[in-house]
């Protein structure tokens, strides 16, 4: 194989002061940002100030940005292990050798298992264009994103009413009256235009209903703030439907011109008043008749947020259907300060960005998880990547041999890592492709880093809105250690596969210009703010006759054909949660405002801010262990224990403890985060296989723990 040269970096490292318009990679969510760089180094980020819902902010993650460019605690070049899986010995590769290893493997692979015997994860989202383009260049089908320890739930809900996905949704947060949120602490786990638009809606007047429960930050901004018993609030909002319909709140006119099955929805809340909910989540009937009665008299400027997590037990499918249904009753459906449907560029009569998908036939093997065949319900787009595990075991129906993770750390974000080994055994390759070490790179096969988000760039990224446009993350410097981008990752293993798909992109700007091809839009115009606008105005459709829902039926489906087609209710049930033996606890989660899921743990600063987690929990609890603030306890589910530090604070529901996601590292050479706090993942023993069967989602909420002093 000839001499696989690094991406050209030219001009990128020249001397003197540039600004580069970019998109942050600190987490997930992918802020605009403007970079400045001086002789070659990065010396400030901000938010992209001509995004006016941005200006310049940016949070503590963003900012750390920095700290992770020039930290050298991340792999330096490409690693194969030597030792048996897991066991942290490695050798240093160049890329011809690491990629020439991996993609010698895949043949293997794909010659004796085709090309579905090969999986890749990775975080979804923007960019994922490539990722998927690279799996269908092989032949496989078996793309999957995150989502199943996500927003999987909520997405399949609103799939079930809409025919849309949870991302098919802007909350217009600006302009509503009131806004209620279910443990959607949108304060913390943020978003940085949204946490902005909440905190200028607040102080313009606008009220917040806050459930959770723990009170967190955004519990302390709220209007009304209640804390709720565990994975109870599908019966909470089964009562605010039942007294919407018995008071006659509902917007009649949109109920009746957009939907269909309102007196299925009538029959499924028969006698869930404000009593029998009241008994099930500890919140006043009183309070919930004067809260129904006050959000009646705001809307149709109200959201009730269906949740990006939710709670995640058995019944969040329900839950996030029954938050969606709310805003259907309550006309907060397109219209301002409501629920507003995501526009495509093909919205704004402008063709999108040219996909790399289409450059391969479309494939069609059945998926391995079951999703779109076995489980008709869920989406086959992404699939349910808990449900790779039991194939990869069983090899029913077919066996897979390579897993590909590609920004995404299943180690950390999918419950009860020790389950996934066992599965991951029967691999003949385990491949990550990350800009740090992660608990899956860690005991993967191969190591193959990437450069971080600011020495490279990715594809263009269609974004869907108020107003559709595109976006670019642009390099801003050149990469400190031998890393390269994932589009030239991916673009050289599907050469070294002979697949045709990529061979016409040497450059970014090959990949750019590809994708631009049919938008009268060229890269300089991207390039020049970061982002273009393909409408000059926002687009809402008129609620009288314009409004497009991708259901059979075309209307919103209180009661849904797909979801009665599979056997499933619309509206099911209200399961209470299983009652605690004394000393158990349920084991809640969430994330703090400075770090990202388990990946920031070791970034210098942030590191510094919050070293490690503690146990939250209530004082009365703690009284009866015998339990003192600041001490030593030891937390155990099924054999599994571990120790941390424990905080007593009254603002935790009694029957609950709580820890912040993402610490307890195990990668010795992650020297600071290093064994530093405790794993949630990994006391979510068993639950790998156990998710909500409606909405494909792993029941990690449902996991009961025992605490005592250590
Ligand atoms: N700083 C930061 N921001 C982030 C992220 C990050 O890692 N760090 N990640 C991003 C991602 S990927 C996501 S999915 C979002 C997640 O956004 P959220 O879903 O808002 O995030 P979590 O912190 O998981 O918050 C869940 C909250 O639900 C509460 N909760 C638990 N059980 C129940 C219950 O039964 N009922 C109610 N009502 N509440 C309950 C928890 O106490 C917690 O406060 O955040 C995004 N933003
Ligand atoms: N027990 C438990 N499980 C959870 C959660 C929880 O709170 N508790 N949260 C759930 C949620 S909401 C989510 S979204 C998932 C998140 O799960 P993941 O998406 O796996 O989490 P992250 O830590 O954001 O990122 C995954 C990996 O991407 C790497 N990475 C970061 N930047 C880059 C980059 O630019 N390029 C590449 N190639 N890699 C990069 C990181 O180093 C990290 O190893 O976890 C879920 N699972
Ligand atoms: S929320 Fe913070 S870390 Fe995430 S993309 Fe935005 S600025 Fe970056
Ligand atoms: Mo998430």
């Amino acid at each position: 194989m000839e001499s696989t040269k690094a991406p050209n970096v030219e001009g990128v490292d020249k001397p003197g002061r540039r600004t580069v318009y970019s998109i942050c990679g600190m987490c997930a969510v992918r802020c605009p940002i403007q970079v400045e760089v001086e002789n070659g180094r990065v010396i400030w980020v901000q938010g992209n100030p001509h995004d006016k819902a941005m200006e310049t902010s940016l949070c503590a993650k963003g900012s750390a940005g920095l700290a992770l460019e020039y930290d050298d605690e991340r792999p330096h070049q490409p690693l194969i292990r030597t030792g048996p899986r897991g066991c942290g010995q490695w050798r240093e590769a160049s890329w011809d050798e690491a990629l020439d290893f991996v993609a010698g493997k895949l043949k293997e692979v794909i010659a004796e298992y085709g090309g579905r015997g090969v999986v890749l994860s990775d975080r979804g989202g923007a960019f994922n264009d490539l990722t998927k383009g690279f799996l269908r260049a092989l032949g496989s089908p078996n793309y999957f994103d995150h989502d199943c320890t996500c927003g999987r739930n909520a997405h399949h809900a609103a799939k079930s009413l809409f025919g849309l996905g949870r991302t098919g949704w802007v909350y217009d947060i600006k302009n509503t009256a009131h806004i209620v949120l279910f443990g959607r602490n949108l304060l913390e786990s943020l978003q940085v235009k949204e946490a902005k638009e909440f905190m200028e809606a607040l102080n313009r007047g606008a009220k917040c209903t806050y459930i959770d429960i723990r009170a967190t930050v955004t519990a302390s901004k709220a209007t009304r703030f209640w804390m709720i018993r565990p994975n109870t609030e599908y019966a909470l909002n089964l009562a605010f439907i039942q007294q919407i319909l018995a008071e006659n709140l509902y917007d009649a006119d949109f109920v009746s011109r957009w939907t269909v099955g309102l007196e299925a929805l009538k029959k499924a809340v028969q006698g869930k008043t404000p009593e029998w909910a009241a008994a099930q989540t500890g919140i006043p009937a009183d309070e919930i008749r004067a809260f129904v009665r006050e959000i009646a008299a705001d809307a149709p400027r109200v959201i009730f947020h269906p949740g990006w997590m939710t709670a995640r037990h058995g019944q969040s499918f329900y839950t996030s259907r029954s938050s969606y249904i709310l805003n259907v009753l309550l006309g907060a459906i397109e219209t301002p300060g409501g629920l507003v449907i995501a526009k495509e560029a093909q919205d704004a009569g402008r063709p999108g960005l040219k996909k790399l998908v289409d450059l391969s036939p479309a494939v069609e093997e059945q998926r391995v998880d079951g999703a779109g065949w076995k489980y008709r319900h869920f989406d086959s787009g992404s699939g349910i990547l808990h449900r790779l595990f039991p194939a990869l075991e069983t090899g029913d129906p077919y066996p897979v041999g390579a897993y590909i993770t590609y920004r995404h750390d299943p180690l950390s974000a999918l419950p009860d890592p020790e389950a996934q080994i066992r599965a991951y055994e029967k691999l003949k390759l385990l491949v990550s492709i990350d800009v740090n070490y992660s608990e899956t790179s860690w005991y993967a096969d191969v190591i193959l880093p990437e450069a971080t988000y600011l020495e490279r760039a990715n594809i263009l990224t269609g974004k869907s809105g108020l107003k559709p446009g595109i976006a670019m993350r642009d390099q801003a410097v050149a990469p400190r250690l031998d890393t390269r981008p994932a589009w030239w990752i991916f673009k050289e293993l599907a050469k070294r596969l002979g697949s045709a798909a990529f061979s016409n992109f040497e450059t970014i700007e090959d990949l750019w210009n590809y994708q631009l091809r049919d938008t009268g839009v060229t890269i300089d115009q991207v390039r020049s703010k970061g982002q273009v606008s393909l409408a000059d105005q926002p687009i809402l459709w008129d609620r009288q006759t314009g409004l497009k829902f991708k259901t059979p039926s075309g209307k919103i489906e209180l009661e849904s054909s797909l979801l009665t087609e599979c056997g499933f209710p619309s509206l099911a049930e209200f399961q209470p949660p299983p009652p605690l033996e004394p000393g158990q606890f349920r084991l809640i989660f969430g994330r703090p405002a400075m770090h990202n899921h388990a990946h920031t743990m070791n970034n210098p600063v942030l590191h510094e801010i919050m070293p490690e987690n503690a146990l939250w929990l209530h004082p009365q609890a703690a009284q009866a262990l015998g339990i003192k603030d600041g001490d030593r306890v030891a937390v155990e589910n099924d054999g599994y224990r571990v120790t941390g530090r424990v905080s007593l604070t009254p603002f935790i529901h009694p029957e609950a403890v709580f820890m912040y996601h993402g610490f307890g590292r195990t990668i010795p050479l992650q020297t600071r985060a290093y064994k530093r706090g405790m794993a949630d993942q990994r006391l979510q023993k068993g639950f790998l296989g156990r998710f909500d069967p409606v909405g494909g989602g792993n029941t990690l909420t449902e996991c009961l723990v025992r605490v005592s002093a250590e």
